[in-house]
């Protein structure tokens, strides 16, 4: 997997900002077990290609608030999500070994360090909301909001029902539930979050909510795409997964094409909901290209 040059030049310096930032996060103490550390960081300090943290920054700037202050917010995000792939690549789950082009955790550690990893990983993001977002109201707002999007009814909940589901009752309603759930919670509340820290009104809000909608949607129809038809080698994890395991996917639903004309309409509409930005909400509107464009 190569994610050295993702996005134009302007982007790559937030992400370059994001990998500083997370390396300072994972500096343990030495209670923490060195073994448990090394696989946080081997998780962490991966190479991934940090959309959620990356929407959270632009999120912010292009509602006027100052990167610096996002930053923290950026990173917990990215702990969630982090956890989130170590969990699901375990053995219980969606027992995967490879993951952003290396072994995933509990192959190259063992299982119960995976577990632990993961678990590690949603205090230390809460953590970091509480202590370094400001002020203490907007802080409070951030963790509620990442909880909630993290929790039972979102992330939690469209995992656990994307695990149990019956190839046999499958429809797009059904299927789209499960995915703003497990994929476009996180997606929706990094710019959500983006624009609290930068106290955007609530017509901006209302329309990061809208465009996070809309390209979480169109970041799985291409998750899908990519399972079938990308190269393993430059997704850095395994293809044909979804095939092999009988899962509701959309090119299974509705075929290839109609999928990545899906993706192209929904990412289009992301795009239109950020109208009341004018030329300031640009990075936004790359970055909805980057996602149907992308190969990894
Ligand atoms: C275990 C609670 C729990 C949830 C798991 C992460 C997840 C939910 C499922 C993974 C399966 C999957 C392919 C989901 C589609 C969307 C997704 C989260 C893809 C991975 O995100 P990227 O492509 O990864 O942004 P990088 O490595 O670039 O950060």
């Amino acid at each position: 997997m190569t994610t050295s040059t993702l996005f134009p030049p302007a982007i790559e310096a937030y992400r370059s900002r994001i990998d500083a930032e997370l390396q300072s996060y994972t500096r343990f103490d030495s209670d923490c077990p060195a073994k448990l550390a090394e696989a946080i960081r081997y998780c962490l300090l991966a190479p991934g290609k940090r959309l959620r943290p990356l929407l959270v920054l632009v999120a912010t700037e292009i509602c006027g608030g100052a990167i610096e202050a996002a930053l923290p917010a950026a990173c917990a995000v990215e702990m969630i999500h982090n956890y989130s792939l170590v969990h699901d690549d375990l053995p219980a789950m969606d027992d995967d070994d490879l993951r952003r082009g290396r072994a995933t955790c509990h192959v190259a550690f063992d299982e119960a360090t995976a577990v632990l990893a993961g678990d590690a990983l949603i205090p230390m993001a809460f953590k970091i909301l509480a202590q370094h977002i400001q002020p203490a109201d907007v802080a409070i707002k951030c963790v509620a909001a990442l909880a909630d999007a993290a929790g039972p009814s979102q992330l939690v909940g469209g995992q656990a029902d994307d695990l149990g589901f019956q190839f046999a009752e499958a429809d797009l309603v059904t299927l789209e539930r499960i995915h703003q759930r497990k994929t476009g919670a996180l997606i929706s509340v990094s710019l959500h979050l983006g624009a609290l820290i930068a106290g955007a009104d609530p017509e901006k809000l209302q329309s990061l909510t809208e465009y996070g909608k809309h390209l979480g949607l169109a970041f799985q129809i291409v998750d899908d795409l990519l399972d079938l038809q990308g190269s393993q080698a430059k997704m850095g994890k395994k293809a044909g997964k979804d095939a092999g395991m009988g899962k509701l996917t959309y090119p299974a639903l509705i075929g290839a094409e109609q999928s990545q004309h899906r993706a192209e309409q929904t990412s289009q509409a992301a795009v239109d909901a950020l109208a009341c930005f004018g030329d300031a909400a640009e990075p936004l509107r790359l970055l909805a290209r980057f996602v149907i464009e992308r190969n990894q």
